[in-house]
């Protein structure tokens, strides 16, 4: 850890850091809790992964206006302690928002939000209190004033695009995988139309971008020892999207029965109480700015997600593993599977999905 108490004294830290240790599970950056001495807060260092974000200063300009723009509402509503409420960036002495190594690696530091918990798995509690978090999230930056948001991955949650780079996978079969998995590429093209519908009514001009948060995983939201969300975390990938991406997105996550890559696939299902408290918690806070057509597509994020997620987990298993961090040398697949299957559960669910959002809009 000499490497980053080295790059800590590029930035405007006066406390001493007395140690440094690796923090989370994250797929994408390196994430290092640094902790101080005494009372002095303690700090998050990432290394960001800038094979994948590849403009970091504009990510982090992102980073800057919203987390402002947040504070700055939660200081007018007066909002105590602040600090734990909303991110804050810490400045490199030069004055930039990260600093860059002789390597060229980018490397930034965050206040460390204290007593905060964060959790992998949920009960419905945990689910309408996130719900009514990133609910909240996007309300609140759906004013941001000033030019769009910078797509901090370009096409991150674009369907076609991610389509168009699967079926680059498929026709390249760089890791000679495509045999055994054929019967799923079919299965993927089944379903492909439907699922290019938002961008489809985008570009007719009836479905908005908003201000999404794009990573909306229940560990994407800090709680207090009490189960009260303090804030949401992991800003890197905030950018405009249509919002039943962060639907969509939590409820992949969030209502899955099993593990995002279990291996068995029995464990694998839509948790309907997850889902119906999610949409409760979501629809309390941002019912009053969504249009219909918005409110009617929430289920069907919930899907759309689901196999895009499928379908990304896929493509990377079909190049070789280029893209996530695996830790089984099956790991791509066992994913991909375990997200078809999910899938195949909110098809058979989707009914009774479409009808929990409409109890409550
Ligand atoms: C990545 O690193 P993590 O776990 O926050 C990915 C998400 C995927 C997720 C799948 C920038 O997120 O889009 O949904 O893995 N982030 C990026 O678990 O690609
Ligand atoms: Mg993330």
């Amino acid at each position: 850890m000499e490497k980053q108490q080295t790059i800590v004294s590029f930035f405007d830290i006066q406390d001493p850091i007395i140690s440094v240790k690796p923090l989370g599970a994250g797929h994408i950056n390196d994430s290092y809790k640094m902790l101080t001495a005494g009372e002095a807060p303690d700090y998050v260092l990432q290394r960001i992964n800038h094979a994948i974000f590849k403009d970091v200063p504009a990510l982090q300009n992102n980073i800057l206006r919203v987390t402002n723009h947040i504070r700055k509402k939660l200081t007018d509503a007066g909002v105590k302690n602040i600090q734990n409420r909303v991110l804050q960036l810490i400045p490199a002495k030069d004055g930039k928002l990260f600093h860059r190594d002789g390597e060229g690696n980018y490397w930034r530091i965050l206040r460390f939000v204290p007593d905060s918990y964060s959790y992998d798995d949920v009960n419905a509690e945990l689910s309408l209190q996130a719900g009514r978090a990133f609910g909240d999230f996007q309300t609140m930056l759906s004013d941001l004033p000033g030019e769009p948001l910078v797509e901090t991955i370009p096409n991150f949650h674009n369907m076609e695009s991610r389509l168009a780079t699967f079926r680059q996978a498929v026709k390249d079969n760089k890791a000679g995988r495509l045999q055994k998995t054929q019967y799923l590429v079919d299965e993927i093209e089944k379903r492909a139309e439907e699922m290019c519908r938002p961008e489809q009514l985008h570009r007719e001009g009836k479905l908005p971008k908003r201000i999404n948060h794009c990573d909306t995983k229940v560990n994407n939201v800090l709680f207090d020892k009490n189960g009260n969300v303090l804030c949401v975390v992991d800003l890197d990938t905030v950018m405009p999207g249509y919002v039943l991406s962060d639907f969509g997105d939590f409820m992949r996550t969030g209502a899955n029965t099993g593990k995002e890559d279990d291996t068995n696939l029995n464990n694998v299902s839509l948790n309907m109480p997850i889902f119906e408290a999610y949409t409760k918690g979501y629809l309390e806070k941002a019912k009053s700015f969504l249009l219909p057509v918005e409110k009617d597509h929430l289920a069907f994020g919930a899907k759309l997600l689901t196999y895009m997620q499928a379908v990304r987990f896929f493509a990377d298993y079909l190049d070789g593993d280029l893209y996530y961090k695996i830790h089984s040398p099956e790991h791509n697949w066992i994913r991909t599977l375990a997200q078809f299957k999910l899938l195949q559960d909110m098809e058979n669910k989707y009914e009774r999905m479409k009808k929990a959002v409409q109890d409550v809009v």
